[in-house]
């Protein structure tokens, strides 16, 4: 038996620490371990409710809009805001669409991608791809930084030459893709990142035709690399040179889904692009948010919290201490109904096929798990692409649907003539988020917070043990994955990666005695 500790697990948003008990090349045990504390909940006690929608995006730099939406929606509900401006839904829809847009191949060629790829073959190059040639001066010179460290490559990893050229010609194309969707998403909502139209009871921009029209034309751009490039590249390695790897159980986990609703396509809480649901054990047990909302629960046996154990969202304290000798991580274990949940893509998709949702990348995804694809890090790409494919095609209903309010004349974006926050009162608002379900909690007492509490995405996924000694859904992934060589243990972090774990909503705490602060001298003047 052997210990692995990869720590930080790379080219994901913040920072993980992954030890593996490794017994005959499988690994046995596994803990995640969130090294950073976040401490925003704190920063918010005291404060007016709708500053929360701006203080929590600062959370992130990925999924920032999440955060604002599910803050905007906390607190409306806090107020007992029923229903919003059709518009302000519309137009919550498409700038956090154009938000996730981004997101996906910035995950899976910038992040996971050389997971797969074995790039020393651009060596052999013999196109005229100027880019190509540049990478391939920079590995034959040894300076290919930004494609660099990685592991060594392993059965998986594509070595057709052509193949790894047309990946790295995608990835390229992707970091363009990124800047167009950035735009887009800014041309709705102020400017990227953290935007600042979506408030509680609306949003404050109307965007003129000539915006509209730019949104739609950078749309157009990025929904065809989407379709063209994204997911076509995703369907190529996955059921070509991975397909192996998608029928094996590399990555599987429980088999336990969880899905808030994502992208509202009215008031009534329970119609979304996403469905909403929880899978336990494989059957679907709940589709209705509001009941799902009432079991969820937090634990802190094993995390670096004071405060009492299993509580829900609400009651949760935010005070943290280094003085607990179990304790291995700065993240919670929330559970539904006692249960770790996966959350993300491929849960959704899995509560997708289960509410027997019509989409095509629905079915497909179907189709992939009848041909023996099995739920793991294969499968989780997989259903990231599908799924984008949802969200352009719910863009453009959207787009349409904005185009013929104003037509008809509707302007009302936000519910100003009524919407004041209240004295007291409290709400929650669930979201999906590109990683997966997000709920912020606020408590209002004498009209400011007095208690604010997050559960995030990576939260679910990257959760240490419970109370029950049940481990979290990527420590459930990794355990029976087989690490051949102690010294390589690039499964671990392809299973990882695979959940795109973003621990960056978060900010470093340093311990005032054992961390060395180091003095830097500026032009005469010092800081710390
Ligand atoms: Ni900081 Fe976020 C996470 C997403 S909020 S990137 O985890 O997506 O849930």
């Amino acid at each position: 038996m052997a210990r692995v500790v990869v720590d930080p697990i790379t080219r994901i948003e913040g920072h993980l620490k992954i030890e593996a008990e490794v017994t005959n090349g499988v690994i046995s045990d596994a803990w995640s371990s969130g090294t950073m504390a976040r401490g925003i909940e704190k920063m918010l006690t005291g404060r007016d409710p709708r500053d929360a929608t701006y203080v929590t995006e600062r959370l992130c730099g990925v999924c920032f809009g999440s955060h604002g939406w599910a803050s905007a929606i906390a607190v409306e509900k806090a107020q007992g805001t029923k229903k919003l401006p059709e518009l302000a839904r519309l137009l919550r829809n498409l700038i956090l669409g154009a938000c996730w847009l981004h997101d996906k191949p910035l995950h899976f060629y910038h992040l996971s991608a050389l997971d797969y790829l074995d790039l020393a073959v651009l060596t052999n190059y013999q196109g005229t791809d100027p880019n190509l040639l540049q990478i391939k001066e920079l590995l034959r010179t040894n300076q290919a930084g930004p494609l660099l460290p990685r592991y060594t490559p392993d059965e998986y990893c594509v070595k057709d030459l052509d193949l790894v050229a047309h990946c790295v010609q995608s990835y390229l194309t992707a970091l363009k893709m990124q800047a167009v969707a950035k735009k887009m998403a800014a041309i709705f909502c102020g400017k990227q990142p953290h935007q600042s139209s979506i408030v509680p009871g609306g949003v404050t921009q109307l965007p003129n035709a000539e915006q509209r029209g730019a949104f739609k034309s950078l749309l157009d751009q990025v929904a065809n690399f989407i379709k063209n490039v994204y997911v076509a590249d995703v369907v190529l390695l996955g059921t070509g040179p991975l397909l192996g790897l998608a029928k094996s159980d590399v990555g599987v986990g429980y088999q336990n889904f969880l899905c808030y609703g994502g992208f509202p396509e009215d008031d009534t809480g329970e119609n979304f692009l996403l469905p909403a649901g929880a899978i336990v054990n494989g059957s679907l047990v709940e589709t209705s948010p509001a009941a799902i909302e009432q079991k969820i629960t937090e634990a802190v046996t094993y995390s670096w919290y004071l405060d009492t154990d299993g509580g829900h969202p609400y009651n949760e304290g935010q005070n943290f201490t280094l003085d607990k000798p179990d304790a291995y991580s700065f993240l919670k274990a929330p559970r539904y109904d006692g249960n770790p949940m996966e959350v993300g893509p491929l849960a959704r998709l899995m509560v997708a096929i289960a509410r027997q949702n019509s989409h095509s990348a629905v079915k497909t995804l179907t189709d992939l798990v009848a041909q023996g694809v099995k739920p793991g890090a294969v499968a989780r790409h997989a259903a990231r692409a599908l799924e984008a494919l949802m969200i352009v095609d719910g863009m453009y209903r959207w787009l349409d649907k904005l185009e013929s309010r104003i037509a008809q004349g509707d302007r009302t974006i936000h519910d100003t003539a009524h919407w004041e926050p209240p004295a007291s009162g409290r709400g929650y608002g669930l979201v999906e988020a590109p990683r997966g379900s997000l709920g912020h909690w606020a408590i209002i007492s004498q009209k400011v917070l007095a208690n604010y509490s997050m559960v995030v995405s990576t939260t679910w996924n990257a959760s240490p043990r419970d109370a029950a000694g049940q481990v979290g859904p990527i420590e459930k992934a990794l355990i029976g994955c087989p690490v051949p060589d102690l010294n390589n243990p690039i499964n671990i972090v392809r299973v990882v990666r695979s959940f795109d774990p973003c621990i960056a909503c978060a900010v470093h705490l340093i311990h005032p005695t054992s961390n060395r602060v180091v003095r830097i001298e500026l032009n005469g003047s010092t800081a710390l």
